[in-house]
């Protein structure tokens, strides 16, 4: 008999490559979708109709929908993924992330109790090194103290201590994969590494002038998403209960991504100036970019406390499940995306001219 799964956040990046991987080995994969006036599925579309794939609506705010989906499928494992995943949004969104972030996951573990399904149902965490926040060592593993530094890390935090608490008090085995940040060609665009591959491509197209940031300064440990999904299932997978640092051991700054980017967009830039002031000037690529300023500061994306300094000791993961970090290189994954987004850009250019020309034809009566 196949294995059951059930994806909550399935319409997430994470959630889309999960989907995948388990599809793969043969999983019965059961997705939860909220419901909205406009359904965003085009992570998934392309699952949509498989014989293994389901859908069904819930949400992580509303405990009955979700047991009534447990009730239903009946999973032998559990991934909740869902969550407000937006750092500056849980400033203006703090009640909201509290209730889906932290009282969420309550809520998923209850609902495998309510069902009777402690004994055969394992529950996988989507927990963050947004835990760590303002840092007390580097790099950070299972031992580093937490030092959450967001409303997001807040929510988080309970989330991380309500599994281990249902652990030990229940016997269940759930567990938390902290995750190190995990990027992709599906990244959410408002994401620092995804909005700087759209807007390298945009640029070097001629339909962007200029990329805004905050904090370039910050340091990141950046994966690959689609490794990182393995991980989690291998973290299922184990003999027993436990949770795992995922990452890549390797850190940069946004201003090392940004230069990358740009550079495989076919644009080499120079910084100058320092916080406020700086400044990515054009020194090599297309003439009429040539001396242009086409990264800048802006306060909007300053955070009221930022997290500076992420770098993740994946040792455990990597003796312990034997799962390989290295699969995917910080290059090659800037490559990955900035390669993605400019076919994305032209494409939609393309299309914007079919659309302008068509208009134009229509007026002057060539189209009917
Ligand atoms: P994402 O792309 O933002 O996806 C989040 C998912 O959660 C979406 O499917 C979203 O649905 C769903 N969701 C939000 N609120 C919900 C609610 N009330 N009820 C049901 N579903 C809800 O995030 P991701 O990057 O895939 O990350 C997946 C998980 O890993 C998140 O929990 C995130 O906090 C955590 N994490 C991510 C990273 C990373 O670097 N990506 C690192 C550490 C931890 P809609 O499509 O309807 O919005
Ligand atoms: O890309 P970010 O928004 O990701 P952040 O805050 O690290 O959160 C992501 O990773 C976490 C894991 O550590 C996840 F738990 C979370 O769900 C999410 O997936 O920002 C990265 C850094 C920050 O220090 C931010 O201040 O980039 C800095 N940054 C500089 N300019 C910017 C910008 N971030 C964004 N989003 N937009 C900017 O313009």
């Amino acid at each position: 008999m196949a294995k059951v799964a059930l994806i909550t956040g399935v319409t997430g990046q994470d959630g889309s490559y999960l989907s995948e991987f388990l599809l793969e080995k043969g999983y019965d994969v059961h997705g939860i979708i909220r419901r909205s006036s406009v359904d965003f599925r085009e992570r998934i579309a392309h699952l949509e109709g498989k014989p293994h794939f389901h859908l069904h609506y819930a949400d992580l705010g509303d405990s009955m929908s979700i047991v009534k989906v447990v009730d239903k499928v009946k999973p032998n494992e559990i991934y909740n993924l869902a969550a407000q995943s937006h750092v500056q949004v849980s400033f203006d969104s703090p009640e909201f992330t509290a209730d889906v972030d932290a009282t969420g996951v309550l809520r998923v573990l209850e609902a495998v109790r309510a069902c009777h399904l402690e004994k055969t149902c394992r529950v996988y965490q989507a927990s963050t090194s947004e835990l760590y926040g303002k840092v007390e060592e580097v790099p950070q593993n299972e031992n580093t103290p937490f030092h959450p530094y967001s409303p997001y890390a807040v929510a988080k935090l309970y989330g991380f201590w309500i599994v281990k608490e249902y652990r030990e008090a229940y016997n269940m085995f759930c567990c938390s994969g902290i995750l190190f940040n995990h990027e992709s060609e599906r990244r959410g665009e408002t994401f620092v590494t995804r909005k700087i591959t759209l807007a390298a491509a945009r640029i070097s197209q001629g339909l962007q002038d200029c990329l805004y940031l905050g904090n370039m300064d910050s340091l990141r440990d950046w994966g690959y998403a689609k490794d990182y999904v393995e991980c989690m299932w291998l973290i299922l997978q184990n003999d027993r209960p436990e949770d795992f640092v995922i990452a890549t051991g390797v850190q940069h700054s946004v201003r090392e991504f940004t230069q990358l980017a740009f550079k495989h967009a076919g644009i080499e830039l120079k910084f100058e100036g320092k916080g406020i002031d700086e400044k990515g000037i054009v020194v090599k690529g297309p003439e009429k970019l040539i001396g242009k300023t086409v990264v800048a500061v802006s306060e909007d994306f300053y955070r009221p406390t930022d997290v500076v300094n992420l770098w993740g000791d994946p040792t455990k993961a990597k003796a312990r499940l034997g799962w390989n970090p290295a699969k995917t290189s910080f290059e090659q994954l800037v490559k990955l995306m900035v390669e993605h987004d400019i076919a994305k850009v032209a494409a939609e250019g393309a299309a914007a001219k079919v659309r302008t020309n068509l208009a134009e034809y229509l007026e002057k009566g060539i189209v009917k």
